[in-house]
C-alpha cells in the first residue's frame, strides 16, 4: 500500500528548478572523485521522528495524523510504518534508515512478548529489504522512554533495571545484526543525574564502562561486527548526561579501556547543547580517530533544548562536510536525520519538503568542502602557521628531542619573538566566496 500517494521519486532538477519536490543540489548519480553522491552522503531516515511523532509537545496533543495511523492493531500498524518508511526511503533516493527497538515495534506486556514482538517485525522488515535497495545504518535500543528507567538504564540505582537494559540491548544488537545494520548506536538517553545529592557518580560511571565492556564481548560472541557509536549529548533529558561531549566520551573510553570498540556519532544539536559548534565535535572525533557517524540536524541558537530541527544552514553543512572529509569520508558512518517538522508542519508532505531541505543542504555542503579541500587554501594556511614546527626548534620540540633546559638555553638566545597574523576575517571571508560561488 502507498502511504505517500501524490508524490513520485524525488528528481534533482537543478539550482534553478522551481518544483519544492526536486533536488536543487543534491545529484545521487553525480560522480565526485571517483564515488557518487549516493555514496559520499550515505543519507538516513531516522524513523522515531519521521513515523513516530505526531506533533505532541508539554502544551498540546497530537497535529499530525498520518495515513498509516488508519491501522487500528497495533502490530498491523507496525508493520504499515515500516511499509511508510521503505517507500518515503525509495521516493526520496534515501539509502538507509535508523530505529530504536521501540519504534518499529511496541514494548510487550513481557520482556518475553517485547522479544517476540520485535521479531516478528523485523522478519516483516526482512521480506520488505528483499524487494529494496533501503538498508539499516544503526539500530539501537530504547533503554529511557519505559518508567522503570526513570533513574537510568546501565546508571539505575537499581540492579533489576541494568539488567533488564542489557537483556534490551542484547535483542536490539541481535536485530541489528540480523536486518545487516552497519553499525548499532548507545545513546545514554537517561544515564545521568538530576542531583548529586542522591547519586553515587563512581559506581554509576564505573557500572557504564561494565554496560558497554558486557555490549562489546557480546558483539564478539554472535560475530556482529558493525561499528558500535557512542552518541554524546550534555542535558536533556537529564540535568546532566554522562556522555556530555566528544572530549568526556572520549576521556571516558579512554579511562575504562575501551576506545578501540567505540567510534563517534555526532548530532549538531547536541555539539550545541554542550556549547561547541559542530564543526569543533566533528574535528574532535577526527583527529582522535574516532570519527564515525552524524546525526544531521540544527537546534534554534535562542533556544536551549533539542530542537531537532532538518539542516538548512549551508555555513554548519559545508564545515561538517569539511571535517567528513578531511576524516576521509564515511565509512561505515552516514547522514541520519535525527529531525523532526515542527509541529505546525503536519501534512505527511511536509516530511518529503523536510528531507529535500535537508539533502539539498548537506549536498551543497558538500560540494562547497570539496572544492574548498581540492584547492587546498584554508589547508596550505594552517600548515604554513605552524611551519616553526618542521624545522629547526620546532622539530626537535615535535621529535620529543628538547626539554626545559635546552628550550631554556634556546629561548635565552631567541627572546626576541616575531608572531604573525591568524587573519581570521580574511579566512572567513574566503570561506563565504567558497561557500556563494561554488
Ligand atoms: C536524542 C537522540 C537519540 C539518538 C538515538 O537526543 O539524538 O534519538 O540519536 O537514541
Ligand atoms: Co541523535
Amino acid at each position: 500500500m502507498a502511504y505517500f500517494k501524490e508524490i513520485g521519486k524525488i528528481k534533482y532538477e537543478g539550482a534553478n528548478s522551481d518544483n519544492p519536490l526536486a533536488f536543487k543540489y543534491y545529484n545521487p548519480d553525480e560522480v565526485i572523485d571517483g564515488k557518487s553522491m549516493k555514496e559520499h552522503l550515505r543519507f538516513s531516515i531516522a524513523f522515531w521522528h519521521t513515523f513516530q511523532a505526531n506533533g505532541t509537545d508539554p502544551f498540546g496533543s497530537a497535529t499530525a495524523i498520518r495515513p498509516w495511523d488508519a491501522a487500528a492493531d497495533p502490530i498491523d500498524l507496525a508493520k504499515a510504518k515500516m511499509e511508510a518508511n521503505f517507500e518515503l526511503c525509495e521516493k526520496l533516493q534515501v539509502p538507509f534508515f535508523c530505529f530504536h527497538d521501540r519504534d518499529i515495534a511496541p514494548e510487550g506486556a513481557s520482556l518475553k512478548e517485547s522479544y517476540a514482538i520485535l521479531d516478528k517485525i523485523v522478519d516483516y522488515t526482512k521480506e520488505l529489504m528483499k524487494t529494496s535497495p533501503v538498508r539499516l545504518l544503526w539500530g539501537t535500543a530504547n533503554a529511557f522512554g519505559h518508567p522503570r528507567y526513570v533513574h537510568g538504564a546501565a546508571t539505575s540505582c537499581n540492579a533489576d533495571v541494568f539488567a533488564f537494559a542489557a537483556a534490551q540491548v542484547k535483542k536490539a544488537m541481535e536485530v541489528t545484526k540480523e536486518l545487516g545494520g552497519e553499525n548499532y548506536v548507545f545513546w545514554g538517553g537517561r544515564e545521568g543525574y538530576e542531583t548529586l545529592l542522591n547519586t553515587d557518580m563512581k559506581l554509576e560511571t564505573d557500572n557504564l564502562a561494565r554496560f558497554l565492556r558486557m555490549a562489546v564481548d557480546y558483539a564478539k560472541q554472535i560475530g556482529f561486527t558493525g561499528q558500535f557509536l557512542i552518541e554524546p549529548k550534555p542535558k536533556e533529558p537529564t540535568k546532566h548526561q554522562y556522555d556530555f561531549d566528544a572530549a568526556t566520551v572520549i576521556g571516558f573510553l579512554k579511562t575504562y579501556g575501551l576506545d578501540k570498540h567505540f567510534k563517534l556519532n555526532i548530532e549538531a544539536n547536541h555539539a550545541t547543547l554542550a556549547g561547541h559548534t559542530f564543526q569543533h565535535e566533528l574535528a574532535l572525533a577526527r583527529v582522535n580517530e574516532m570519527f564515525g557517524s552524524i546525526d544531521a540536524n540544527q537546534g534554534d541558537m535562542l533556544l536551549g533544548w533539542d530542537t531537532d530541527q532538518f539542516p538548512t544552514n549551508i555555513y554548519d553543512t559545508t564545515l561538517a562536510m569539511y571535517e567528513t572529509l578531511k576524516a576521509g569520508g564515511f565509512t561505515t558512518g552516514g547522514l541520519n536525520f535525527d529531525a523532526k517538522v515542527r509541529r505546525g508542519s503536519f501534512e505527511p508532505i511536509d516530511l518529503v519538503y523536510a528531507h529535500i531541505s535537508g539533502m539539498d543542504a548537506f549536498a551543497k555542503g558538500f560540494k562547497t568542502a570539496y572544492k574548498m579541500l581540492s584547492d587546498g587554501k584554508f589547508e596550505k594556511f594552517v600548515a604554513e602557521r605552524y611551519a616553526s614546527y618542521r624545522t629547526g626548534i620546532g622539530k626537535k620540540i615535535v621529535e620529543g628531542r628538547a626539554n626545559f633546559d635546552t628550550l631554556s638555553k634556546y629561548a635565552l638566545e631567541n627572546d626576541h619573538i616575531k608572531n604573525a597574523s591568524g587573519r581570521q576575517e580574511a579566512l572567513e571571508a574566503l570561506l563565504n566566496q567558497y561557500i556563494l560561488n561554488s
